[in-house]
């Protein structure tokens, strides 16, 4: 139970340990009505064996007593007891799932796009996240907000229906397509990481209790329980180096940022980079080849060859992936349109050639270029 504060093996018998406001009655509430649940379990099961013994039939004999029509005052202790404490559970649950319902007006607003297995979040200052962890066997983004203040996710998905769940902040939510659902919550003052300048990223406090997870919890296919994240909880001021660090992307080489974006734009949970086949095709080796994307027409007015991996056909893949399905994959990309900029699809593209071993140099030195061209000096 959260009381313990830290992880522990209660905590992870019962619950994950306490990161928002909404943990002290959430969990207590659990317990008041587990308990409850306990001694009329017990009570009963005692009650019931206690009678089967007492009044068996070689003790009563074959013809049974002729009990009363009623007791009225037993009947009505077994009815008002329960009734009231029913009547606690009912009113005591319903005020907490008010409050989780309705978000406080200051609540900072953010962003939540689920995909199939991915999760995008958009701040108010309009960037999202460039940091990533490693859970399970899977790079997942991490998430920062600022301790004791109120946040409200508004949420949608791309596919199909997921869930936002932190166990650690006792609050979650389905997410659907074509529609909008939000959540809110409010974290505790516990700092869970610090932002470090030198290497822009987030360092936890304490490494046995870094951040709290983040997990779908609707079933959504093959990979949903690899859809997963962390949640840190950082200082005002950390938040605000984190957020620009977030947002400033322009002094990040093309390559590397093409590999953040990989991760954060959840097109890892398609595409491999090691040559193994996914949903989507691997990106490994395909750029400058002409044996693998076979039938592929340019768009009109470009003057890239028919059927070579380069940048157009790149760019289309990303911003009209239907309009050329690679032999032996189905249409199963949703558009990039308006989700990616034009030097995030240049760093994307840059990632993919850097992947092909033979332009290795050449995508690193196109990186470099970039950055130099900008007056921007790679670091
Ligand atoms: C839901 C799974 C899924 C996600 C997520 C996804 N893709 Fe794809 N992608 C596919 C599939 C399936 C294909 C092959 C079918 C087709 O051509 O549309 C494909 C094809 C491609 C191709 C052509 C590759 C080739 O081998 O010819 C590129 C490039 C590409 N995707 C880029 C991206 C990028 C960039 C992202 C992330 C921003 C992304 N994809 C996210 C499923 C996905
Ligand atoms: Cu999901």
């Amino acid at each position: 139970m959260s009381v313990l504060g830290a992880e522990s093996w209660w905590s992870r018998l019962w619950f994950r340990e306490s990161g928002s406001t909404f943990v002290p009655s959430s969990d207590a509430l659990f317990f008041f009505i587990f308990t409850v649940s306990a001694i009329a379990f017990v009570g009963l099961m005692f009650a019931m064996l206690w009678f089967g013994v007492m009044y068996r039939r070689s003790k009563v004999g074959n013809v049974a007593e002729v009990s009363s029509p009623h007791n009225t005052k037993l009947e009505i202790t077994w009815s008002v007891i329960p009734a009231i404490v029913m009547a606690i559970m009912f009113y005591w649950g319903f005020q907490d799932y008010l409050k989780k319902l309705i978000a406080p007006s200051d609540a900072m607003n953010v962003y939540v796009t689920a995909s199939q297995w991915a999760w995008e979040f958009t701040y108010p200052d309009g960037g999202g996240t460039l940091e990533s962890e490693m859970i399970g066997v899977k790079v997942s983004p991490v998430i920062a907000f600022p301790a004791g203040k109120p946040v409200k996710l508004i949420m949608t998905s791309r596919d199909v229906i997921h869930a936002f769940f932190v166990p650690s902040f006792r609050t979650k939510r389905d997410i659907f397509p074509n529609r909008y659902t939000t959540l809110w919550f409010e974290p505790t003052d516990r700092v869970t990481h610090t932002f470090s300048a030198d290497d822009k990223k987030l360092v936890p406090v304490d490494p046995n209790r870094p951040g709290y997870y983040l997990f779908c919890a609707e079933y959504c296919g093959d990979q949903h329980s690899q859809m997963a994240g962390r949640v840190a909880i950082v200082s005002d001021t950390d938040y605000v180096k984190w957020r620009n660090a977030q947002l400033d992307t322009s002094g990040i080489p093309l390559r590397d940022l093409g590999e953040i974006l990989y991760f954060n734009k959840g097109c890892s949970a398609c595409h491999t980079v090691d040559g193994s086949k996914n949903t989507g095709p691997t990106w490994q080796g395909i750029w400058g080849t002409n044996d693998h994307a076979v039938g592929w027409t340019p768009p009109s007015g470009s003057d890239a060859k028919a059927g070579v991996v380069g940048p157009e056909y790149i760019r289309q893949s990303i911003l009209d992936p239907s309009a050329y399905i690679v032999p032996g994959f189905t249409n199963q990309m949703t558009s990039y349109q308006g989700r990616v900029t034009d030097r995030e699809i240049l760093a994307l593209m840059t990632y993919i050639k850097w992947l092909n071993s033979d332009f290795r140099e050449e995508a690193e030195a196109d990186g470099v270029r970039e950055l130099d061209e900008r007056g921007l000096v790679a670091n």
